[in-house]
């Protein structure tokens, strides 16, 4: 079993505002959010980030994205939100599980920083 923090989350030993969980992915509101909409899209499977997934997770990948649709829709954001995966240091990676950020709620600038 590994010890992380999204796996704890998933597992709901740490505590965390789940909005969604089923038997592939779980989805839960950022702690330290940058939008008033900051919610994680995290596989239940511990993968490390997006340059450890491999072409036989496509289909959990496509669930994450679909999962972000619908709460996008959800939380009334479809008026402009942003879907990020950082992988890697040089991102911004802090957290090396997988999760699929879902901003949204205010104007999004881009290019990111
Ligand atoms: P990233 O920088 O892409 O690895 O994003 C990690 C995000 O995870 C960051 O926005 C803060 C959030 N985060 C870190 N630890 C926790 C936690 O224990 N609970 C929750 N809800 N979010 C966390």
């Amino acid at each position: 079993m590994v010890d992380c923090i999204f796996c704890r989350i998933v597992r709901r030993e740490a505590p965390a505002r789940i909005i969604y969980q089923d038997e592939e992915v779980t989805a839960f509101h950022d702690a330290h959010p940058q939008a008033p909409v900051h919610v994680l899209i995290v596989p239940n499977r511990h993968i490390v980030g997006i340059a450890q997934t491999r072409p036989e997770d496509a289909p959990l990948l496509g669930k994450m994205l679909v999962v972000a649709r619908q709460l996008a829709e959800d939380l009334k954001v479809t008026d402009g939100y942003r879907l990020v995966v950082n992988s890697g240091p040089l991102s911004g990676q802090s957290v090396f599980h997988l999760h699929l950020h879902l901003l949204g709620g205010r104007p999004l600038r881009w290019p990111p920083g």
